[in-house]
């Protein structure tokens, strides 16, 4: 379906402006507004710095740290219009994370946002690799500024000739170990989600403004708030406060039509909703999409009743680049995360990766047009067995082909949207001069699904209690993404161990279920 050779950013840019979209709107913040023409020659000129200042050569991976705006969604197409291979990632990362994710893509060159420049510096003092980090903030004052060097660029620029099976993009996932996953998606796959789910589920129109609170380092993110309405002409809408209360106004500021986050902010905007009085302010909203971990039912049908619009659960993975199941409109079971999308073969498998019958419990198996291809990892044949993707989930299939989620298979906390890797929180914990021990779990929370619970033993024994716990988070908080800290600590005497002292975290698990 799509040509031998091909390149996400000119699709995604000067091929709108070539089918008459040029004067729209494409993406929008609270401070400006980015016309397709405008932003096809924005990153023209982006492209031109990576290319003839920064050396930048088909296939070298760019890192991009910033907060989702228009200036990252440029780095990014410009990135990809530059044949080189985008590594988006999230501003809350610490040093420590980026420098993994930057050791593991062998990354020498980082577009930053100004805002981020500590942990870069950190960053680049770490690695061997970072040799060179251009910062944006939009005014061109600073040292090794993007604005200045774009100054002298032309608006026309020759885009490298990629194969549509050349890597574009790497997506990272923290794998349940914390050591990073680099997983390699293809110009082609960039625009299969876009023509497949987008287009079979969503159906966008130029007039939709998409808007939502995913990082654009979360593939989610990056399908829902800039592919899908780059796509189809539509208009992408970039908040950097997205917190549900922020996110809620913004929905009506903006006029959004579409709306992507995870079920524990659809449940603050419906308390605040019903705080307000009033739906007014999704009045706007043709559809809710809801991913990075189940719906429960009761929001989706509360959504639903209350808003009078549709909201679609759906599952997707950093692997597979965005949602390959998904329920649709008109067709939505409460509590289900829907069927597979068209392109998408799904089923529920042993572990012998036999196919269980409707309504037995077993691994989630998919495969379709995209699928996980690990940058150098062993973990590759765990993933893909023979050509299905195992994505960790297990679920049900009843007979009408709904999938219903049942557990995660492995050891991945998944809170709030985000996958936390217990023992990158436990290596973070066991840093800090009083921990002894730690072990760390996912426990079951109404608003986030999962909360990260630690149980540690002091070293000392003694100090426990709720000013120790407060130092613990606030110590976790500062040495790894914010987001990872335990909600919850229980300290303890000692930790269940096997005879051959494995920390056996099933049995905490076991215990706080
Ligand atoms: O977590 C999900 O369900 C998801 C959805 C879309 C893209 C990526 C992911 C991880």
């Amino acid at each position: 379906q799509y040509p031998e050779y091909l390149n996400a950013g000119v699709e995604l840019t000067d091929r709108l402006v070539e089918q008459g979209f040029g004067d729209r709107i494409a993406l929008k913040s609270d401070t400006e507004a980015i016309s397709y023409r405008d932003l096809s020659a924005l990153t023209n000129r982006i492209a031109q710095v990576l290319v003839e200042d920064l050396k930048v050569v088909p296939g070298e991976r760019v890192l991009i740290r910033s907060a989702n705006n228009p200036r990252m969604v440029a780095c990014w197409l410009a990135v990809m219009k530059a044949g080189a291979v985008a590594v988006n990632t999230m501003p809350l990362l610490r040093a420590v994370e980026l420098t993994k994710v930057v050791d593991k893509a062998e990354i020498r060159v980082a577009l930053c946002d100004r805002r981020l420049e500590e942990e870069m510096h950190l960053c680049a003092a770490a690695s061997p690799f970072l040799k060179k980090v251009v910062y944006f903030d939009g005014t061109g004052t600073g040292a090794d500024d993007l604005e200045r060097r774009l100054a002298g660029k032309d608006p026309a620029f020759a885009p490298v000739r990629t194969g549509r099976d050349d890597v574009a993009l790497l997506g990272f996932t923290s794998g349940t170990t914390g050591a990073p996953k680099a997983t390699m998606h293809f110009h082609r796959d960039i625009l299969i989600i876009a023509d497949g789910y987008a287009q079979e589920v969503l159906n966008p129109q130029p007039e939709d403004v998409f808007i939502g609170s995913p990082p654009l380092a979360f593939t989610f993110g990056l399908g829902g708030l800039v592919v899908f309405p780059l796509r189809f002409g539509a208009t992408a809408c970039l908040v950097e406060d997205a917190r549900p209360a922020s996110l809620l106004a913004s929905i009506q500021r903006h006029q959004a039509t579409l709306v992507f986050t995870a079920p524990t902010a659809y449940r603050v905007i419906l308390a605040t909703l019903q705080q307000q009085g009033s739906t007014d302010a999704v009045a706007s909203l043709r559809a809710a999409v809801s991913a990075g971990e189940t719906l429960p039912p009761s929001i989706c049908q509360m959504w639903m009743e209350r808003t009078g619009k549709p909201i679609l659960d759906g599952i997707g993975a950093t692997e597979m680049l965005h949602i390959f199941i998904s329920n649709r409109f008109g067709e939505i079971r409460p509590g289900s995360t829907g069927r597979a999308v068209p392109g998408y073969t799904a089923m529920i498998v042993d572990d012998a990766m036999t196919p269980l019958p409707p309504g037995s419990v077993g691994k989630l198996a998919v495969r379709g047009p995209t699928g996980c291809r690990y940058m150098a990892d062993d973990r590759q044949g765990t993933y893909v067995r023979d050509g299905w993707n195992l994505t960790g989930d297990a679920f049900r299939m009843d007979e009408d082909g709904y999938f219903w989620f049942a557990a995660r298979t492995d050891d991945m906390i998944v809170s709030a949207g985000y996958n936390i890797a217990g023992p990158e929180v436990e290596d973070a914990l066991l840093t800090h001069p009083d921990v002894a021990e730690c072990a760390v779990i996912g426990v079951e929370d109404e608003d986030r699904g999962q909360i990260v619970q630690a149980h540690v033993v002091l070293k000392d024994g003694t100090g426990a209690g709720p000013e120790k716990v407060r130092e613990l988070q606030d110590y976790v908080k500062s040495r790894i993404a914010p987001y990872k800290y335990p909600r919850s600590i229980v300290f303890t005497d000692a930790l269940p161990k096997t005879a051959t002292g494995k920390i056996q975290r099933f049995r905490l698990r076991d215990a706080a279920a």
